[in-house]
């Protein structure tokens, strides 16, 4: 079996999504947002498909790289294949992010799954067919009925609680929203939701990215008050020994890093370091999900468990192959938004939650995202 073709589409389809100046997603009046779908195709008539923005695998990155590297050899071979993409991002003049990486890759696993007939979270060892989910919002705004007040978040925490959440992780608010970044405001929103949702659920807070090593120690030692589960890229995260600073002194664990760059060598260095005491992975942000694989894998060798970053059908599967990971990250979440709706290109929800809060694993083949393949036709605005 041979690949013999790599080809992007680029569709449109409705969101009532849209993100501020800082990049971070919130509400907004429902636009046309455009997707773009990997295709890889085989001789023997099988295909694999990943889902990424239209930036990230565009042309010149399809043809200049993910073509020259695959076509030709066999799609089975993902490490041989990983590891020779890999090489070419040093030659690429960071044209070949970790990103376009992550979904050549995904698309490679979505097609060995749909070959040999089997869910990929089975292919990758398969540990449960059923993950329990925390809910993660979206950043605060300054939006009335939003995620503008404490109370706000407390009100929102409560509805998630009765939609089935175990666990809620707040990100509070982030420039450019006018007040923030505010510790005091940050400890405020997190006391409220602590009151508002009781001692039984899990709480997590994603705070501003950049505080100081002080006021990270602060608000650290307040959510240590009100027992929270984790406190999450509070700094900058290439300052590794800042990290190692606040680790040192605070009980709550410290988790990272998410959105440090390395892949999986990076974070042999934080555990190295003890900067952090869980580890953070996401499919796209370290590459793909053979290396998130091996940051979970590198946490389980030092007894840490590694929490997988962002929500998706990848992050899922990965989630359900391994035993150190304690939630699947499902979010955004927003009072205004109904994020149980179904995205128009898909059939069906990649991860369908039930009352229990737990998200429910497909069992068709391949990463289990069931595509709507006539909606992609019917919007499809630039092929390549
Ligand atoms: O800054 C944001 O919008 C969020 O932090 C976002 O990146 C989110 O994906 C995250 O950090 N989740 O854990
Ligand atoms: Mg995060």
């Amino acid at each position: 079996m041979k690949i013999v073709s790599v080809q992007g589409t680029v569709f449109t389809y409705p969101t009532f999504r849209s993100v501020d100046a800082a990049g971070h997603s919130h509400p907004g009046p429902e636009k046309q947002a455009k997707m773009a779908m990997i295709t890889v195709s085989t001789d023997s008539g099988h295909s694999g498909y990943a889902f990424a923005p239209p930036e990230v695998i565009r042309p010149h990155v399809l043809e200049a790289f993910a073509r020259k590297v695959l076509v030709g050899e066999n799609p089975l071979m993902r490490e041989k294949l990983w590891m020779a993409l890999e090489h070419w991002q040093r030659g690429s003049a960071g044209q070949l992010t970790d990103r376009a990486l992550a979904a050549i890759e995904q698309a490679l696993w979505d097609l060995a799954g749909r070959v040999l007939g089997q869910p990929v979270y089975r292919l990758l060892g398969g540990y449960r067919d059923k993950v329990p989910a925390y809910g993660s919002t979206m950043c605060g705004d300054e939006l009335p009925g939003g995620l503008s007040t404490p109370e706000e978040y407390a009100a929102f925490a409560q509805k998630l609680v009765a939609r089935g959440y175990k666990a809620i992780k707040l990100h509070t608010w982030m420039p450019p929203v006018r007040f923030a970044p505010d510790p005091a405001m940050d400890i405020k929103a997190c006391a409220a939701v602590r009151e508002a949702v009781g001692p039984d659920i899990d709480l997590m807070l994603d705070g501003y990215h950049n505080y100081s090593r002080t006021d990270a120690l602060r608000i650290g030692r307040a959510l240590e008050a009100l027992n929270f589960a984790w406190f999450e890229e509070m700094m900058n995260e290439q300052s590794m020994s800042s990290y190692a600073w606040l680790a040192d002194q605070l009980d709550i664990p410290v988790l990272g890093p998410e959105s440090l760059s390395g892949k999986h060598y990076s974070r042999g260095d934080w555990v190295k370091a003890g900067a952090s005491d869980i580890l953070r992975a996401g499919v796209p942000g370290v590459g793909g999900i053979t290396p998130t694989m091996k940051v979970a894998h590198l946490a389980e060798s030092f007894g840490m468990n590694c929490e997988v970053h962002g929500n998706g059908a990848a992050a899922l599967t990965v989630c359900a192959a391994i035993k150190n990971t304690r939630w699947y990250e499902r979010g955004l979440l927003h009072p205004f938004l109904e994020y149980d709706d179904v995205p128009a290109y898909l059939n069906r929800l990649a991860d369908p939650m039930d009352h229990e809060g737990y998200v429910h694993l497909s069992q068709e083949p391949g990463l289990g995202e069931d595509i709507n393949f006539d909606y992609i036709a019917a919007h499809t605005v630039q092929t390549y």
